[in-house]
């Protein structure tokens, strides 16, 4: 599976690999959504079809749903499996406390639902993910589509009492139409260039009027796999 792959996609595949083989017979296992994410789940389909592996998959987008039932893993709704095994799931950035940014593919609130149900959260990523200080990747916050525009001028001011380096907000685009998730919301990237506490921020940022969750992962995340070019993987 891994011959002629790219050196960035060799990396993420070999992390993708580790974290599927932490998955065992007969557990509710959380399927992430994303590029390192899509290679679990070929992984995982790959061991459901050549060793029986038994599993129940909960997906956190559509995207993922469609790649597990294509490659023959069983599909449940969180609801239905009510508490999960592990979650494996991609990461945009991931900082030494193993606090995270998600949501670059815009499926991080499902993606935070699902990890926080879980027993254990497995972040996947390459080593480009790993930063001293979470922020230069934009910070996704979902916001109903009902008056986006007043809960961006509120997070905006929000930001101002806020330990940022940026302050600039913007809509997540679609074409000409702002992006429309999974959920049916819209998504606003807050360029932040350098979080001084993450912790902080994630609480505030959930209690503006429109947020429906950011994509800051506090204390959610146990272990990153990092995978590199060359074949070697770290845990962390
Ligand atoms: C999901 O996919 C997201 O939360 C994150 O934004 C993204 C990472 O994607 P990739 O693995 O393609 O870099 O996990």
């Amino acid at each position: 599976m891994s011959a002629e792959l790219s050196p960035i996609e060799k990396a993420k595949f070999v992390a993708a690999k580790r974290a599927s083989d932490m998955v065992e017979n007969g557990m509710k296992v959380g399927l992430g959504t994303g590029s390192t994410a899509a290679w679990m789940v070929r992984c995982l389909g790959e061991r459901v079809r050549q060793e029986g592996l038994k599993i129940k998959g909960v997906p956190t987008s559509t995207r993922t749903a469609d790649l597990a039932r294509e490659v023959g893993i069983e599909v449940i709704a969180l609801d239905e499996a009510g508490w999960l095994d592990l979650t494996i799931d991609g990461a945009d950035e991931f900082d030494a406390e193993l606090n995270l940014i998600k949501g670059g593919g815009g499926a991080h609130l499902q993606e935070k639902i699902v990890a926080s149900a879980s027993d254990r959260m497995v972040v996947i990523a390459d080593p480009a993910k790993e930063v001293a200080h979470l922020g230069a990747f934009p910070l996704p916050v979902e916001v109903i589509p009902f008056g986006w525009k007043t809960t961006r001028k509120l997070v905006e001011e929000m930001l101002e009492g806020m330990d940022v380096l940026g302050r600039d907000v913007t809509i997540r685009m679609n074409g000409a139409m702002p992006f429309v998730t999974d959920e049916g919301n819209h998504i606003l990237d807050l360029h932040l260039l350098r979080i001084g506490n993450p912790r902080q921020l994630a609480l505030v940022l959930n209690q503006v009027p429109g947020v429906v969750e950011n994509g800051l992962f506090i204390d959610i995340c146990d272990t990153v796999v990092i995978g590199h070019g060359d074949g070697r993987v770290e845990l962390r």
